[in-house]
């Protein structure tokens, strides 16, 4: 916490879907922020909204480069340098293809982006927070990391691993009284299957026919989670549309 009581976040993936819908809601609530992406022209326009509610500073940076990620975070101004509160939220699914047919560009960017990025982050920040003993980690997960669907393969073993990595995370952490949980949605309607399918209109047709979590849906809960009392954790949810029933029983009106 600052000067005035105020808590500082850091989010990544910020420049749109769930990250942004996050931003938005924690400016809300009087949180500061250091919002992360690549697309600058989409952090300025954040910023540009939300520094009328709070102070907001950008970084951009691909969690996919080591250097980058720590020196983006090395480069934090003094009055940015607390962070209380990480969301690991930047990642992608790259593709939905059967294993031997799977492209390996894909693989690399679902395992480089979701799983090294989220570590590099987190490595760069969790060492201020066991020196203060406090802070909160939260990694978005998914219904894909506690269950495998058909042409899922790598980015479900990405998700799975995210939260394999949050169980350690809390484990090591504990001595230091640090939160850490994982927040996982099921079917959330943001731009994640124009990135899977690289644009192509196959995309259109995913929250078609029934009511998708919308990214303002996971933002609440992730400020819920963040707002609890010093004594509880949001440890792991699972959140899903009334109309998922798993990763791949959905009822569609049409
Ligand atoms: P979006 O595609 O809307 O947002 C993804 C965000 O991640 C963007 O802000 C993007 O920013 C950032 N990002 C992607 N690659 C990189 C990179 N290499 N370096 C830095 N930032 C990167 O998708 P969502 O909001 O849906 O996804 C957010 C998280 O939620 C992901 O981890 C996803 O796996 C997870 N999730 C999504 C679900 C869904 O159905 N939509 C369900 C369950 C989990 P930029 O391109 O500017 O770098
Ligand atoms: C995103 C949910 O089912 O599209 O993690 O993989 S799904």
């Amino acid at each position: 916490e600052n000067k005035e009581g105020r808590k500082t976040a850091l989010i990544t993936g910020a420049t749109s879907g769930i990250g942004r819908a996050t931003a938005h809601e924690f400016a809300k609530q009087g949180i500061n922020l250091i919002l992360c992406g690549r697309r600058q022209e989409r952090l300025d326009a954040i910023q540009h909204d939300l520094e009328k509610q709070v102070d907001v500073h950008t970084l951009n940076f691909d969690v996919r480069d080591k250097k980058a990620t720590f020196e983006a975070i090395e480069s934090l101004p003094e009055n940015f340098k607390t962070i209380d509160i990480l969301i690991n939220n930047a990642g992608n699914a790259h593709g939905l293809d059967p294993i031997q047919t799977g492209d390996t560009d894909d693989w690399d960017a679902m395992m480089d982006i979701n799983v090294k990025g989220l570590l590099y982050v987190s490595r760069a920040i969790i060492p201020q927070m066991t020196e203060r003993q406090t802070g909160q980690i939260i990694n978005i997960g998914s219904s894909a990391g506690k269950e495998v669907y058909p042409k899922g393969n790598v980015y479900c073993a990405s998700k799975h691993a995210v939260l394999a990595i949050t169980e350690g995370m809390r484990i090591d952490l504990n001595p230091f009284g640090i939160k850490v949980g994982a927040i996982n949605p099921g079917l959330v309607e943001t731009e994640f299957s124009q990135v899977r399918f690289k644009g192509d209109t196959l995309a259109d047709n995913v929250y078609k026919g029934f009511k998708a979590l919308q990214p303002e849906d996971i933002a609440d809960i992730i400020y819920f989670a963040i707002s609890r009392p010093a004594h509880v954790n949001i440890a792991d949810m699972l959140v899903l549309p009334t109309a998922q029933a798993s990763s791949t029983i959905i009822k569609k009106t049409n």
